[in-house]
């Protein structure tokens, strides 16, 4: 097996199955070394919780970008999902732009929105820098909602294929050389991940469960990082991690007062499986 180290940015919530606490996981259990650089410590997501601490960590990042360059560290992959601050996103470029190995496989989830709305912590200069990170990925895999902030599209709960090709190409005009555009959902109760890649498009369709469950995203995105960097192909490793998320939800419907994120633990195995 051809051993691998990534790196993933992105914040630790002690509680609330997301970011680092899903990345970290998900990421070695595909079978590649996973470094992290938090952006922020909070007590837990900022979804649904009231009065939760947030520890920036902006100022760190360059010592240890310092030091990680002095110790000649690289990575095969680096992937960032939510980050701490908007002054972070230029750290975090030089963090890309200093530590990636050749052929390092850029990942960014602009994890900044969803349902039509930012998150709470994050504004319009936010967007403004997030853009600058998109432009340097490899693969963009932003949900509709961050994809119409990055775009200055309308956001839209119904649409056709135009609007979604119309996002696509505002995505790609960005910088950003290929896109996983998740939650695209053509008819009722079905929903999918298009992915566009070297020009072409193609769509993975798959059931909708009702009642949307927090955290998905970071488990999509750590399991197509893990699938990709295993050697899939970008459609394959979008189908896994879809697949993979599919699986998380329902087994989070066994207990529904479990509601600030996903049990993916349970299904580890067969996200495991396919890899
Ligand atoms: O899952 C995305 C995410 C990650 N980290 C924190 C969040 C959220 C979404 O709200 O609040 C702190």
């Amino acid at each position: 097996m051809n051993y691998k180290r990534v790196l993933t940015i992105q914040d630790i919530s002690c509680v609330g199955q997301c970011s680092l606490t899903v990345a970290l996981p998900i990421i070695s259990a595909c079978g590649i070394e996973t470094s992290v650089l938090p952006s922020a410590v909070l007590s837990t997501h900022t979804m649904g919780f009231t009065g939760y601490t947030f520890r920036d960590l902006t100022e760190d990042m360059p010592n240890i970008c310092a030091h990680w360059q002095k110790e000649g560290l690289t990575f095969d992959g680096i992937y960032t999902g939510y980050l701490g601050s908007a002054k972070q996103i230029e750290y975090v470029q030089n963090i890309i732009a200093k530590t990636a190995a050749d052929g390092c496989l850029v990942v960014i989830d602009p994890a900044m929105a969803d349902n039509g709305n930012l998150y709470p912590a994050f504004d319009l200069d936010f967007v403004a820098e997030m853009k600058k990170l998109c432009a340097g990925a490899d693969y963009l895999l932003p949900n509709i909602t961050e994809a119409c902030f990055l775009t200055g599209m309308d956001y839209r709960t119904k649409y056709d294929h135009t609007y979604i090709d119309e996002l696509i190409a505002k995505l790609c005009a960005l910088g950003a050389k290929n896109v996983i555009l998740t939650g695209v959902s053509y008819a009722k109760g079905r929903t999918g991940v298009v992915v566009y890649e070297n020009g072409e498009k193609q769509y993975y369709e798959h059931e909708q469960i009702a009642g949307g469950v927090h955290g998905t995203g970071d488990i999509y995105a750590s399991a197509f990082v893990g699938a990709k960097l295993r050697g899939k192909t970008a459609y394959e490793a979008a189908q896994i991690a879809a697949d993979y998320v599919v699986e998380c939800i329902l087994e989070s419907q066994k207990d529904t007062t479990h509601t600030y994120g996903a049990r993916f633990e349970p299904v580890l195995g067969k996200l495991i499986a396919r890899i």
